[in-house]
């Protein structure tokens, strides 16, 4: 069993959204953010970096925070989610790391300048907008003439980075100008552990695209 400790934002439903895919067993504990819960002695034994996501594996005693930690023991531990074909497993590192480095930070970034702070500093709302536009150019063309990043199956690689792309409105990104993008958004938000990842732990609806 898994305990999951979470809130409902990008890194958080990585896990959730991968523990639905796997079909492995898990518990939720709330962590809300907005309240400091993160900073709680209990949490921080759990996770040093008093961030979410964290989990224990009550199997085997382990507990892990970072996100592309996570991802990476619960591929190992079922054998799914990360390709064994040398190539492809080094590309699928590849592109999480990508995202652990540069898409998530600094998307992060956008949403505090563009959608939280806007009018704060228009300096770092031009720079956190160019380098959102910039990253989803470089996922567009990683996806051209591929279902997933790496390739043609569903890897830690797109749960990685598809929750942050699942806040393109907070970005103040066009969708429709990173056509690639958008074909693999609107394809993994039809899977149903993604649908139900995403409501982990407080209910909510994958975004779908403006009319
Ligand atoms: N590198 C970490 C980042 C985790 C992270 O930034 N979590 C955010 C929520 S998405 C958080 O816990 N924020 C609370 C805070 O900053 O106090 C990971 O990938 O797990």
């Amino acid at each position: 069993m898994i305990e999951l400790y979470t809130w409902s934002t990008p890194n958080g439903r990585k896990v959730s959204i991968a523990l639905e895919e796997l079909g492995l067993d898990y518990q939720v504990h709330a962590i809300d953010i907005s309240k400091g819960d993160q900073y709680s002695a209990e949490f921080t034994a759990i996770s040093p970096n008093q961030k979410i996501p964290a989990i224990h594996d009550t199997d085997t005693g382990i507990t892990l925070m970072e996100s592309g930690a996570i991802l990476l023991y619960l591929a190992e531990k079922t054998g799914r989610l990360l390709p064994g074909d040398t190539p492809k497993h080094w590309e699928t590192i590849e592109w999480l790391m990508w995202q652990k480095g540069g898409l998530g930070p600094m998307l992060g970034q956008a949403h505090h300048y563009l959608k939280f702070n806007p009018g704060k500093s228009s300096y770092a709302e031009e720079r956190y907008h160019r380098e959102a536009q910039r990253l989803y150019g470089v996922l567009n063309r990683q996806l051209a003439g591929r279902d997933f990043i790496a390739g043609d199956e569903y890897t830690v690689a797109d749960i990685a980075s598809w929750p942050w792309v699942s806040r393109f409105e907070f970005q103040h990104i066009d969708l429709c100008e990173y056509p690639n993008v958008m074909a693999w958004y609107l394809r993994i938000a039809e899977r149903p552990a993604v649908q139900a990842g995403y409501s982990v732990p407080v209910p909510a609806e994958v975004p779908g695209l403006p009319d």
